[in-house]
């Protein structure tokens, strides 16, 4: 390791910087804050921690030390500590500055400090801790370090209000920031326990061998992370409620310059490819290279392993997407800094084009290493990869089938019979609506705007389809319907370019048996369409609760999603309002469903997003699994019912 002296290589210019322009480059983060954490919402405000911790993982990461730990205070403010060399405190040699100070205030600083071998997610805005800095009402670090406690400390949005002060001996090494964000600068200021709980999670799998703890004073809670095998734990949660196929395997390869680890596990049961792919710690969610590598890495060792046993003719050789259905994969690479590239500034897709062979070659070689010694897992996998072969030609056909108009009767007259079908062919801009009832379907139908929107009753509940088989669902009338009118595949063979529809909504009556169609429709979705939720095409409409009106003259009115704009609206009308209490969709007229929930200038819709794999996961099995105690609580925690049975959509955390 080099002397911390050496690493203070500041620019002449920059150096000579007053502290005026010291202040006004920070001043500038105040000013355009999205520029550097992407936005002021509740995801920028967690960002100021993920800087603070991601240089406290860095530390532990290279071998210094183990721990990391965030604790969020009853005031609002957090602190993280790790338990690292600590931060240098030494005067920079020109300028005379103590390096600390300058780690905190000089945008650049962290890249002129930085020795790390890997940019980590720190590096992702390429600007550190100085934002955190800026963007706080107050920033205190303290140091420990060399047998001494060093001090230093920050206000209103980095200003040196004490500076680097020594407080005493000490036998503690490590650094401790301790800050609150500027309320003024954020439309959110209250940090969430679940997003934190599951970014440490995520950094902990990614991370392996440190440990990560989180308190939160106001709650009481704590929790800590610590996972010896890293990814292969990390597929262990995601597999939770599935059915594997042999056990996970798990490959790195440290020796490289670029670090390659896999974690990989097939399970029966499930239609869908889950790969997931990290580059330097930060999530790849569009893919790249090192997702490419992979595939055809895994393509080629199946085959060859699968030709060379006599199982599979040389000339039927499986495709890609029959291998990897039903697939759990997470690949982390580890690519130094200069060789590091992305296809945009959002970084979602690594580009670093020497990864793909590196880890085609990698994963290639350990599997059919794999397969060899596990004859009996090999044979059931190439069994398992026909199968899906088997049932994506199937479902092709019945693609084809439905393109050139030859369907199953039933489902036929059923589409026909209940489908009112959009005039355009511009299908990016169509909308299926997907109502509950044939009542509400009636209005649906005449109030909607025929040239792009349709729409298909349904009749009951629909088929859970997490406790049935692919061939159980087909024959399922409601689902095999909404196959064919989207008309794009399904399983594996899904393909979103040939949706029919840009938007799928989900128009259900707001009270518990409207959820429950929703959650086995998006489970639907989920299992067989995911395309479609990954792409941000589905929705839910939102009805309104009340119509508030005045009785002298019932057309003065106005519509409230919620009780607080119920009573806003309460106001307005002023003395002599009625209200009437919407319990479904049925109760409201063709042109009252038209206006309040299907026109696109006036409706409310809830974008249906998968934010994070692993809550995804562990949320089906608080929902969906056999423990009762956990969904009850998880119910308390996050949803918030009213009288009766109707519901505020205010699900909340995990
Ligand atoms: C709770 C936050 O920042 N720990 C931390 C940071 C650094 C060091 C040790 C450190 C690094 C080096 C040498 C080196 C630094 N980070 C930076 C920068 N915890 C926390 N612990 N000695 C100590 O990299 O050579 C500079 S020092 F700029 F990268 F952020």
């Amino acid at each position: 390791m080099k002397d911390d002296r050496d690493d203070i290589e500041l620019a002449e210019a920059e150096y000579n910087a007053s502290d005026i322009e010291l202040y006004s480059e920070m001043e500038g983060v105040r000013k355009r804050p999205g520029m550097y954490i992407g936005a002021t919402n509740a995801t920028g405000l967690h960002h100021l921690i993920w800087e603070i911790v991601d240089n406290g993982i860095d530390e532990v990461a290279n071998g210094y030390g183990s721990h990391v730990s965030v604790t969020v205070h009853k005031d609002g403010s957090v602190s993280v500590e790790d338990d690292g060399r600590g931060v240098p405190v030494d005067l920079h040699e020109k300028t005379g500055i103590p390096a600390i100070q300058l780690i905190y205030t000089r945008m650049h600083a962290g890249g002129k400090f930085n020795t790390k071998a890997y940019a980590t997610a720190a590096g992702l805005h390429g600007v550190g801790a100085t934002v955190t800095n800026a963007l706080s009402e107050f920033l205190d670090v303290t140091v420990y370090r060399s047998g001494q406690i060093y001090h230093i400390r920050f206000e209103n949005g980095g200003k040196l209000v004490v500076p680097l002060e020594t407080l005493g001996p000490t036998r503690k090494h490590g650094t401790l920031v301790h800050f609150k964000p500027d309320a003024s600068l954020f439309s959110v200021t209250e940090f969430k326990w679940d997003t934190i709980y599951n970014h440490l999670q995520e950094m902990a799998f990614l991370v392996k061998a440190v440990t990560l703890d989180l308190k939160d004073e106001r709650k009481g809670l704590s929790h800590s992370f610590h996972y010896e095998n890293g990814l292969q734990e990390y597929v262990a949660v995601l597999n939770q409620n599935k059915e594997p196929i042999g056990d996970i395997l798990h490959f790195e390869d440290d020796d490289s310059p670029i670090k390659i680890e896999i974690a990989m596990q097939w399970c029966s049961k499930d239609y869908n490819e889950n790969i997931y792919s990290y580059a330097n710690s930060i999530a790849t969610k569009d893919g790249g290279t090192h997702e490419t590598g992979l595939k055809a890495g895994i393509t080629r060792a199946v085959n060859d392993w699968a030709t060379s046993n006599g199982i599979v003719k040389e000339s039927q050789k499986l495709d890609g997407n029959d291998i990897r259905e039903g697939l759990t994969s997470v690949v982390s690479v580890k690519i130094p800094e200069d060789k590091l590239e992305y296809d945009s500034q959002t970084k979602t897709k690594l580009t670093s084009p020497e990864v793909t062979p590196l880890v085609n070659e990698f994963i290639y070689q350990s599997l059919v290493h794999y397969l060899a010694e596990h004859k009996d897992f090999a044979v059931e996998l190439v069994r398992k990869c026909q199968a899906s072969k088997q049932a994506r030609d199937a479902a092709r056909k019945a693609k084809e089938a439905a393109r050139s108009g030859k369907t199953s009767k039933k489902v036929d007259a059923i589409i026909s019979d209940k489908l009112a079908s959009a005039q355009s062919k511009d299908y990016k801009q169509n909308e299926l609506f997907i109502v509950e009832g044939d009542s509400a379907g009636g209005s649906a139908k005449t109030g909607r705007d025929r040239l792009h929107q349709a729409i298909l009753p349904l009749r009951g509940k629909p088929l859970n389809t997490d406790s049935v088989t692919m061939e159980r669902m087909l024959k399922n009338v409601e689902f095999s319907t909404i196959i064919q009118t989207i008309g794009a595949g399904v399983g594996a063979d899904f393909d979103v370019e040939d949706s029919h529809y840009g938007k799928i909504i989900i128009m259900t009556d707001a009270d518990t048996d409207g959820a429950h169609i929703q959650i086995l429709l998006l489970t639907f979705f989920y299992n067989y369409m995911k395309p479609l939720i990954t792409h941000g095409m589905v929705y839910i409409a939102c009805p309104p609760l009340y119509r508030v009106y005045k009785k002298s003259d019932p057309s003065k009115h106005i519509y409230a999603w919620d009780d607080k704009s119920l009573e806003e609206a309460k106001k307005k009308i002023g003395p002599g309002y009625g209200i009437n209490r919407y319990k479904g969709l049925g109760e409201m007229n063709a042109d009252q469903l038209a206006a309040t929930t299907m026109n696109k200038k006036t409706r409310q819709l809830l974008q249906v997003k998968i934010e994070d794999p692993l809550v995804v996961e562990k949320r089906i099995s608080i929902l969906m699994g056999n423990d009762a105690s956990q969904r009850r609580v998880w119910i308390e925690e996050n949803v918030k019912f009213n009288d009766e049975d109707s519901f505020i959509a205010e699900v909340k955390g995990q």
